[in-house]
């Protein structure tokens, strides 16, 4: 799995920005959607399934194991009160991807071995799109907890093309972003960008 840039969605994405942004270079995507029904996040992640898949996509679903099971989905991403992850790995299957999300060192050396494929660290910056988030790491905080980190480990947070050379160099896996791809007036151009700015850092 190719985590180098990872778009979360925002909610309420529609399939066709999801596309722009797999088409465009985003190599991960991960559906995440605080307000949609299970059955619309079903059958939203049933349709990225089928679309994601022939690009190579992997499709990660965001917080709902029965949704992730129900569709098909690649993966699921919990974060730290969405449920213990070896139950998560049980439910899922050796094969699927299952990411966690950390905000504090502390954290980190919680994580049980051998259970996750990857971490999502953040957030770097405060950022309005998650307005519950964890105390911002920054740029030192982010790269102590990567350095430290057993499995890969994806930047989220605030962070876009400009913060990709430090991520790379803080030994990050990738860089995982909603509003610099979904906000963007060309979505696609923005997860290229990324893709370009990643593969020259
Ligand atoms: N987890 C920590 S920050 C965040 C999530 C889901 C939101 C990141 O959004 P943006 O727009 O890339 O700052
Ligand atoms: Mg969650």
């Amino acid at each position: 799995m190719t985590l180098s840039v990872y778009f979360v969605t925002p909610d309420g994405v529609s399939d066709a920005l999801v596309l722009a942004a797999a088409r465009g270079g985003a190599t991960a995507v991960q559906l995440r959607d605080k307000c949609a029904s299970d059955a619309a996040m079903i059958a939203q992640a049933r349709r990225l399934k089928a679309q994601l898949a022939p690009l190579g996509v992997p499709l990660i679903v965001n917080d709902r194991l029965p949704v992730a099971l129900a569709a098909g989905a690649d993966g699921l991403h919990i974060g730290q009160s969405d449920g213990d992850p070896a139950r998560m790995r049980a439910a899922l299957g050796p094969d699927a991807i299952l990411g966690l999300s950390i905000e504090t060192e502390a954290q980190l050396a919680a994580v049980p071995p051998g259970i996750v494929d990857y971490l999502g660290v953040g957030p770097v910056r405060a950022t309005a799109t998650k307005p519950d988030h964890a105390t911002p790491l920054g740029l030192d905080g982010l790269a102590r907890i990567v350095a430290a980190a057993a499995v890969p480990a994806v930047a989220i947070g605030g962070v876009g093309a400009a913060d990709i050379s430090a991520l790379k160099a803080a030994g990050c896996a990738g860089i995982a972003v909603v509003s610099t791809i979904a906000a963007a007036p060309d979505p696609g151009a923005a997860a290229h960008e990324l893709a370009l700015a990643w593969r020259h850092a």
